[in-house]
């Protein structure tokens, strides 16, 4: 058997109407997993669903806030009832707000906190009881360079992916004996909506300052595209991944492994 098949497999990627989770899920798909994805409003379900239908994949796709306990627990319910137990979770879903932090409101601060720390906690705690009663379950964090290191303007991002990654490390040690594995995945800087304002072309006609910064930063002098976590994403959600545990795999082209080129 392909160690890297997901055949048969049920996996949910939440916030997967685009960008990376979009990504991840057809990959999965591709892989033969059964694709389940949710986004906060009906017109973007309503989006990724035709996306999913152009590259031939019947995904089925929720209205669910994250962040929301009761949302989620319906959402994985039904899941359950009408397909199986969720064998792979993507906690994908998350926002960043990019504001000096004795600028930025508590609201605003817990509003992150809550998307990208809190709703990982809600959606793996309605997954886990399914994917012990079955012997196995994966669950794939998606951290961030911001995991590891600080910058100007995301406080509440950082600190809620730095928490994420403590979350994956002690899902891992929780129930690891249950054959979960929970890992990571630190993408680097990908070019999705998130980080279309860290790449708009300034008024001359050149690269925003942050772009040219991160292609500085990123030996592989380019910025990610969400295919490039394809592999890495399928290899987490496989069989070939079942002795690895509480790992955050950075797929960030060596941001995290070089000290930046030098000006010329
Ligand atoms: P994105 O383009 O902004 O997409 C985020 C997705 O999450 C959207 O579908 C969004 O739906 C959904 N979402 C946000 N809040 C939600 C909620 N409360 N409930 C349900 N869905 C919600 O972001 P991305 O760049 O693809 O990033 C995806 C993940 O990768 C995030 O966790 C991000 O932090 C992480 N990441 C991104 C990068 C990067 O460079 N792009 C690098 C490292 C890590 P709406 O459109 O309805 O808000
Ligand atoms: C930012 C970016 C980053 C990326 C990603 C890097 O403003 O610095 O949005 O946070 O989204 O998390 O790994």
């Amino acid at each position: 058997m392909n160690q890297f098949s997901l055949e048969g497999k049920v996996a949910l990627v939440t916030g997967a109407s685009y960008g990376i989770g979009f990504a991840i899920a057809t990959a999965y798909a591709k892989a033969g997993a059964k694709i389940f994805f949710n986004d906060i409003k009906q017109e973007l379900v309503d989006k990724g669903l035709a996306a999913y239908k152009e590259l031939g994949i019947d995904a089925k796709g929720y209205v669910c806030d994250v962040t929301n306990e009761q949302q989620v627990n319906e959402m994985v319910a039904k899941i359950d009832e009408e397909t199986g137990v969720i064998d792979i979770l993507v906690n994908n879903a998350g926002i960043i707000k990019r504001i000096p932090m004795t600028e930025m409101t508590a609201d605003e601060w817990r509003t992150v906190i809550d998307v990208d720390l809190n709703a990982p906690f809600i959606v793996s705690k309605a997954v886990i009881p399914g994917m012990i009663k079955k012997g196995k379950g994966k669950i794939i964090n998606i951290c961030s360079m911001m995991s590891e290191l600080g910058r100007e303007t995301v406080s509440a991002y950082a600190a809620a992916k730095g928490g994420l990654k403590m979350l994956t490390r002690n899902i891992c040690s929780e129930y690891g004996e249950y054959n979960i594995q929970c890992n990571g995945i630190g993408p680097g800087y990908i070019a999705t909506p998130q980080t279309a304002p860290l790449r708009e072309l300034q008024p001359d006609g050149s690269r925003h300052p942050f772009d040219q910064f991160i292609i500085s930063k990123t030996p592989a002098a380019r910025w990610g595209n969400p295919e490039d976590l394809e592999g890495p994403a399928v290899f987490l959600a496989s069989e070939a991944s079942d002795f690895v545990n509480g790992h955050v795999l950075y797929v960030d082209g060596g941001i995290l492994a070089y000290i930046g080129k030098q000006p010329k």
